[in-house]
């Protein structure tokens, strides 16, 4: 169970997103979030949806389910997507690069944490207005599209 909840990490709206999916597996949507942190980098949050039933409403205390230093919480966007076909959500990053460009990466969830953040695409400076699509340089050779690069769900 996390501890220090809003009082050390000072949560705030300003400095915080969430979105929601099943991080854990057990078909509940969950809450995660992501906020800044006060020393650089960012930090994920998530609440695990502990609702009984139809109409329950129940989350769980946030815990810590990743800590990431050296990102840039104003340069990133992060999004809930099974990447690797458990039936698992896991976290979907876009970060800028310092030449402009950006990556995407994905934390892979083990349903208790998210696992290192792994770059599965680059898309470099200078392609703004191109689509990514099939041969286009925005993807890594042999990957056809994003979805690919991320991964198809299996069976
Ligand atoms: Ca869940
Ligand atoms: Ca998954």
């Amino acid at each position: 169970m996390a501890t220090g909840y809003l009082l050390s990490e000072g949560w705030s709206f300003a400095n915080s997103r969430q979105v929601a999916g099943d991080v854990d597996g057990d078909g509940l949507a969950d809450l995660v979030t992501m906020h800044r942190s006060a020393n650089g980098g960012v930090i994920v949050w998530v609440e695990i949806n502990c609702a009984s039933g139809p109409g329950d409403l129940c989350f769980e205390l946030p815990e810590r389910w990743q800590t990431l230093p050296g990102w840039s919480f104003a340069n990133s966007r992060q999004y809930l997507a099974d990447t690797n076909g458990d039936y698992v959500d896991d976290l979907v990053s876009v970060h800028r690069s310092g030449d402009g460009g950006m990556y995407v990466w994905r934390h892979v969830s083990d349903g208790s944490t998210f696992l290192a953040p792994e770059r599965v695409q680059g898309c470099p400076l200078g392609r703004g207005g191109a689509s990514p699509g099939a041969g286009s340089p925005w993807l890594t050779p042999g990957v056809s599209s994003v979805r690919d690069a991320l991964g198809t769900p299996q069976g």
